[in-house]
């Protein structure tokens, strides 16, 4: 009997460390569990996926073959995607969304191919080895701002809370996952970006999930996935490549000496110096200084 109890004891609190994001926070409302987000494999054992390669890592619905009720949003407002709980586990977090193709009902959508982007992350906070730490662990909910410049039309939002608490062995790292259907309204004009598949976006090898974050302590933390924020480029003309410099973008020539592109909803502009001076070195080192 006791044993009995100690086993039960134990299960309980292995499905309480485990979570799952069942519901969209709109206009400071939270929605009912699995209304507007698409129920998971693990709306009961709340158990993570830990094969990267897997469909289930995208929106996790396998098994229930889920859809959900979109729900209005608006570009530029503030909005969240809410655990059941917290986030119980040590790890980063990151929101992804993908635009669903014309004429199709993203209801109907199952978000496959190079589409999404990231809107949002949280990662971890490091000090050269002395600590680390997530300030992800024990938020209720994950809120994020739209971009004012997202263009109107229907999405899949995507939750996507790795818990790194085992993540020292391949495959130890836990992915905490789910989708929301949202309709954007706005005059939003950006061209979201970089665009990536998922599953594809990961191998699992990535140094922010391949990791052991008890010891030694990591002296830097290099978040998974795209590089988030700067990805709302509204007059992408090209994307180039120098030695030396991952690719980037390029802004609309103005002229033969400047150019100008929009970034977080501002517009830039710069002068190129001397003519015939490519841009794409100059923009590289603006973007990332
Ligand atoms: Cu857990």
């Amino acid at each position: 009997m006791l044993y009995s109890l100690a086993f039960v004891a134990a299960f309980v609190a292995q499905a309480f460390a485990h979570y799952t994001f069942p519901s969209l926070i709109v206009n400071d409302v939270k929605t009912e569990p699995w209304v507007n987000i698409r129920m998971t494999n693990n709306h009961y054992d709340r158990a993570p996926v830990t094969n990267v390669n897997s469909t289930d890592l995208r929106c996790y619905t396998s098994k229930t073959n889920a859809t959900a009720k979109t729900i209005d949003v608006n570009a530029g407002s503030t909005m969240g995607i809410a655990c059941d709980q917290t986030i119980y586990h040590a790890g980063v977090v990151n929101v992804y969304m993908a635009k669903s193709p014309d004429e199709t009902d993203v209801a109907d959508w199952d978000g496959s191919g190079s589409v999404w982007f990231k809107v949002y992350e949280i990662t971890a906070e490091t000090d050269g080895g002395q600590s680390i730490t997530f300030p992800a662990k024990g938020l209720p909910s994950v809120n994020f701002t739209l971009p004012g410049s997202l263009p109107s039309g229907q999405y899949l939002v995507r939750v996507e809370a790795i818990a790194l608490h085992d993540a020292e062995q391949y495959g130890g790292a836990q992915f905490y996952i789910s989708c929301g259907q949202v309709n954007v309204n706005g005059n939003g004009d950006g061209k979201p970006g970089p665009l990536v598949a998922i599953p594809g976006v990961y191998t699992g090898y990535e140094p922010g999930i391949l990791i052991d974050i008890n010891w030694p302590i990591p002296q830097n933390y290099t978040q998974p996935g795209p590089v988030g924020g700067m990805v709302w480029l509204s007059s992408i003309v090209v994307v180039v490549s120098d030695s030396g410099f991952t690719p980037l973008y390029s802004g609309t020539f103005v002229n033969t000496t400047s150019y100008e592109f929009t970034f977080s909803s501002l517009l830039y502009r710069y002068e190129v110096d001397g003519i015939g001076r490519t841009d794409s070195q100059l923009l590289a080192r603006t973007l990332y200084e």
